[in-house]
């Protein structure tokens, strides 16, 4: 596993050997695609927020409705003083609305947007002043070490916002087994999940008619001009989201509009208009479906609470 980076450094160090040939690569493949952590830069966080008001995303409220009217059964369940680990945390929102059931011991948000992070524990940390917080700058799926203060506490992760709708099934489940393996004695884990809805629904909440997803998915060439010294220009490409029945899963893309030459720090490559840069995938789950793969990462799922039309899902998991 990586050794853990500062809360003051970026995660995606600009302009590293490993993130441009990532990236290189992605773009060189047969199915050309940018992995959908590049959308997280600190615009890209702060635009993921306005996504998070608006009227066509439902995921946001739906499940802070579900805190706010399950919170109390949630913190009996989970228990008092835990170290809190916040899995994307963003601006840490969500963690604090449950703090003052929860009442945890120590508050440990990860992102991978280090910078925006930093700046939401700052204004959270006078809010809350008895816990002890300890933000990290990390991609955390590409594993993670907890600081030893953390590793001597019960543990919970939490990991709302159905953002492991983002990994593949079988990426999903080495995540959760890795999550599994650092639990530690009598952790736990609580997680949101989207579930499967009416396509319409769907596809509203990733069209929206402000623009705001399509500026958040092409703010994600803007910052892989900034790491890879690409030269996207984003006048010639079109945001593109659709419900994918079959697999299950909203797909993100960004389309030609017209015949480009993209060229980066080692490479280049032609588009044709039409073609597509795939962005980002966003599985939604039924509740079998979700059980199964939490049982196949070693958890069981010990409680479930849902929102009155079954839009969205939390469940709390133990080993
Ligand atoms: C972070 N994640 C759960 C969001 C989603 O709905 O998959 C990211 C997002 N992409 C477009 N809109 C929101």
């Amino acid at each position: 596993m990586p050794a853990l980076a500062r809360s003051s450094e970026p995660a995606v160090a600009q302009g590293s050997s490993a993130v441009v040939a990532e990236i290189g690569a992605g773009l060189q493949a047969r199915r050309p695609h940018i992995s959908p952590k590049y959308l997280y830069d600190t615009l890209g966080s702060r635009l993921f927020e306005a996504i998070c008001e608006l009227d066509e995303y439902y995921p946001t409220r739906t499940e802070a409705a579900i805190f706010a009217r399950h919170g109390e059964e949630i913190a009996a369940c989970i228990g008092q003083g835990v170290s809190l680990i916040d899995l994307g945390a963003g601006n840490c929102a969500k963690a604090a609305s449950l703090f003052p059931l929860l009442r945890p011991r120590q508050y440990v948000p990860l992102d991978i947007s280090a910078e925006f992070l930093g700046e939401a524990v700052a204004g959270l940390q006078q809010r809350f002043p008895a816990i002890a917080m300890t933000p990290l700058g990390v991609d955390f799926s590409a594993g993670f070490q907890l600081p030893e203060h953390v590793s001597q506490t019960r543990r919970v992760f939490f990991y709302p916002g159905s953002s492991i709708g983002n990994f593949s099934p079988p990426q999903a489940v080495g995540l959760l087994r890795n999550l599994r393996d650092n639990l530690g004695a009598d952790g736990g884990l609580l997680i949101g999940i989207d579930l499967v809805k009416q396509s319409s629904v769907l596809d509203a909440a990733y069209n929206d008619a402000l623009g705001v997803t399509a500026a958040f998915n092409l703010n994600l060439l803007r910052h892989v001009n900034r790491l890879a010294g690409a030269n996207f220009d984003l006048r010639q490409w079109q945001h593109c989201a659709y419900f994918d029945e079959a697999a299950s899963r909203i797909e993100m893309h960004l389309q030609a509009q017209c015949d480009v030459t993209v060229r980066w720090q080692d490479g280049v490559r032609q588009f044709a208009r039409g073609d597509r840069i795939h962005t980002e995938d966003s599985y939604k789950y039924t509740r079998s479906g979700f059980r199964q793969l939490l049982e196949s990462a070693g958890f069981e799922a010990v409680q479930y609470w849902t929102d009155p039309a079954n839009w969205f899902a939390v469940l709390y998991a133990r080993a």
